[in-house]
């Protein structure tokens, strides 16, 4: 039996947290705001465009929305992208992704400004975190690492293992607990005995893509499982990486989805959001 780690109890908390100090923030005549760009019509990034203006309302931001149709231009991204930039109203440019295949990801990431990056997927964003020098965290592992503490875990000495090696979420999240004195392993599609690293972890965090993908058999008795997945099972049901009902008896904590990591990644952005216009304003 394990202990339940909620997400969603969690992330109240940090968007809490957030209102109060952009109260504060409104006093001194700062209002933050976020722009959010999305390209196209997956229903999916649809879902997760919803969330982030839900959670802005919530925490008191302005938000904007860019609905862009799927045939937009690289140039008229990169055009709205550059204003953005220059908008004192916009604290925070997020662009979801994926974007259409026509449009060159990484040259839309290069051309967010360092310092309204609240992914923090800019180069120099990505550059910072490795060296333990940020102002922004990406919202996903930054996300875990508030899991892993609101329970009270300690990372320091533990074996972590990562299955994910994505830009996104597996390379920062194995860095973050690198940077907690974790030892960690990232594990990936090429990985040989991934079954036999994975059941030696403590601390699990599984970032793969596929539905309940890690089993009981890749889980040691006790250890601490972080779910990052977001599927559809096969009747259509939101669930993880993490094969929940195999996984949870034999497991110390884990996270549920829904509610579990999701709900952090929203709640990450609006603090990232919140630093971001602090740091503009010089705060
Ligand atoms: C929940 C995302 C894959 C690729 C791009 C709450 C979200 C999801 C689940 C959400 C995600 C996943 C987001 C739950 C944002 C997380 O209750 O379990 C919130 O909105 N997410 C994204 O923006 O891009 C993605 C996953």
């Amino acid at each position: 039996m394990a202990v339940i780690i909620s997400g969603k109890e969690v992330s109240a908390k940090v968007r809490a947290d957030v209102k109060a100090e952009c109260e504060l923030l409104k006093e001194k005549g700062i209002d933050p705001g976020l722009a959010v760009i999305i390209v196209g019509n997956d229903p999916a990034s649809r879902v997760y465009v919803n969330n982030k203006k839900k959670a802005c309302a919530e925490v008191g931001f302005l938000s904007e929305e860019y609905a862009l149709p799927e045939d937009t231009t690289q140039e008229e991204l990169l055009a709205i992208i550059e204003k953005l930039n220059n908008n004192p109203q916009i604290n925070g440019i997020l662009c979801q992704l994926p974007l259409p295949k026509h449009i060159d990801e990484k040259a839309i990431i290069n051309s967010i400004s360092p310092l309204k990056d609240v992914d923090a997927f800019h180069p120099s964003n990505v550059g910072k975190i490795m060296i333990g020098d940020y102002h922004f965290l990406p919202c996903t592992p930054a996300g875990v690492m508030e899991l892993i503490h609101s329970a009270g875990i300690d990372v320091c000495g533990k074996k972590c293992v990562v299955i994910g090696r994505s830009n996104i979420v597996g390379k920062p999240m194995s860095m973050l607990l690198l940077h907690e004195n974790g030892t960690v392993t990232i594990c990936h599609s090429k990985t040989e005995n991934l079954k036999e690293i994975c059941s030696n972890a403590d601390i699990l965090v599984a970032a793969v893509g596929k539905p309940k993908f890690v089993k009981a058999d890749m889980v040691k008795a006790g250890a601490v499982v972080l779910d990052v997945g977001v599927n559809r099972d096969e009747n259509g049901k939101l669930c993880g990486d993490v094969d929940f009902a195999e996984v949870e008896p034999k497991a110390s904590y884990i996270t549920p989805v829904p509610g579990g990591v999701g709900p952090m990644t929203i709640a990450m952005l609006m603090k990232n959001t919140l630093m971001a216009a602090k740091i503009q304003n010089n705060l």
